[in-house]
């Protein structure tokens, strides 16, 4: 199995990044490449480091982080919204969009520098990317606190990485769709349409992301019609945090700054997103938390020293996940009438959520649901040739085959 990752992830590299998927995704995706860096680390540290900083290369002036850096050589209408949509391009040359993804990069750049710290200090590779990973949460510190309790907020539903989870239906109904006819699925191209966003939240997708865009992409003068405290995208900034005080100690910088923010942002987290036992998306525009239960909501179990970690624990063992008798960890509650074992992130399981929640789950010292979860992680991912991702109660495979990130954090997992 380490080998045939290994192979999907070379076939995948372009000589300075790696694609999702070369049929579906043939550019670079911000958090996939971090994600992906943290299983190259155990093929070669100095990819898996090149990965994170070319990356970088397409960060903006004011510190974002692009959730997707365009390929030149890739056809300009491969992808759908591509870099004639976002008309977003960097003095270095690099087009790129213009809103954002969840924040885990800080945590990948130390997971690849602890491969080998001895090869990752020759490289200098912590020095270089400290500044860039400090001015991506800057950024998002800066510009995205738009609740009053400190949380940051994305401003499209892409931007949590769940492109189309149910917790956005509600939000996303006061959005106008673009018209039909004034754009063009690429998506559908590849992937089969019933798995797949339907037209109607794809066209209001577009229309949210053309509004940021005809508004410079700044934060201050857009008129957000979806503004949301997402619990993922908050628990992964948490994280990178941490992390960046644990590459600040080594760097000889003052790592407190970056413990405060994180236990400011977890004391927020809890006391505004968790109840019932789970946590929940804040729609910052109705003023109401969500009531959809999605996987995003345990994600915080990744926290260092989460305090309510013992009951998300238990939710994610109930009923709405069922951990350890399903296959990785559902998407979307198993119990909610509109759960749809096969759409994209209204139920199926990703690969990635179960890596955080066994990260969680080790660092919680739950060794036995650890090692099942990851068992079923190893399984699955050579079953179903590195799918993008599956259906929770079968297994069987969804969307792109040899996928990235499934490689990359099987290869990690498999160690
Ligand atoms: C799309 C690349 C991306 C992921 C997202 C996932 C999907 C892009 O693919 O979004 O075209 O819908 O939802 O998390 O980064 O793998």
């Amino acid at each position: 199995m380490r080998d045939q990752a290994a192979k999907v992830l070379d076939q995948n590299w372009t000589g300075r990044s790696t694609v999702p998927s070369r049929s579906l995704y043939p550019h670079q995706w911000s958090w996939d490449s971090a994600f992906i860096a943290i299983g190259l680390r155990h093929v070669s540290i100095s990819r898996a480091q090149t990965e994170l900083e070319w990356l970088l290369q397409a960060q903006w002036p004011d510190g974002r982080i692009p959730h997707i850096a365009f390929s030149p050589s890739v056809p300009r209408d491969a992808y759908f919204p591509g870099p004639d949509f976002w008309r977003a391009q960097l003095s270095n040359g690099t087009e790129t969009s213009g809103i954002v993804q969840p924040p885990i990069h800080a945590l990948a750049a130390w997971l690849t520098h602890e491969a080998d710290p001895a090869e990752s200090a020759r490289r200098g590779f912590l020095q270089r990317v400290y500044p860039g990973l400090v001015a991506w949460h800057g950024y998002l510190r800066d510009r995205r606190t738009i609740g009053a309790a400190g949380l940051v907020a994305i401003v499209h539903p892409w931007e949590s990485g769940m492109d189309n989870s149910p917790a956005w239906d509600s939000p996303l109904a006061r959005v106008t769709p673009a018209p039909a006819g004034s754009f063009t699925r690429r998506d559908t191209d590849h992937a089969a349409g019933a798995d797949r966003p339907t037209d109607l939240d794809y066209g209001r997708y577009v229309q949210l992301a053309a509004t940021y865009r005809d508004n410079g992409y700044d934060d201050r003068e857009t008129p957000h019609a979806f503004a949301v405290e997402d619990p993922c995208f908050n628990a992964l900034l948490i994280c990178s945090e941490h992390a960046l005080a644990d590459i600040a100690v080594v760097l000889g910088h003052d790592p407190e700054p970056h413990r405060r923010y994180a236990a400011e942002l977890t004391d927020a987290l809890v006391s505004r997103l968790f109840v019932a036992g789970m946590f929940r998306s804040l729609d910052l525009l109705a003023g109401e938390l969500i009531p959809a239960d999605t996987v995003a909501g345990l994600i915080p179990l990744t926290i260092p020293g989460l305090p309510v970690a013992d009951a998300l624990l238990a939710t994610a063992l109930g009923p709405r996940f069922r951990l350890g008798e399903t296959r990785l960890v559902p998407s979307y509650d198993l119990t909610a009438d509109d759960f749809d074992a096969g759409r994209y992130w209204r139920g199926p399981s990703w690969f990635n959520t179960a890596w955080l929640i066994h990260r969680g789950l080790v660092q919680l010292g739950q060794t036995a649901y650890a090692d099942a979860l990851r068992a079923d992680l190893l399984t699955l991912a050579e079953a179903t040739d590195f799918a993008e991702y599956v259906d929770p109660l079968t297994g069987s495979a969804h969307g792109a085959r040899s996928f990235s990130w499934t490689a990359a954090l099987a290869l990690d997992l498999a160690q």
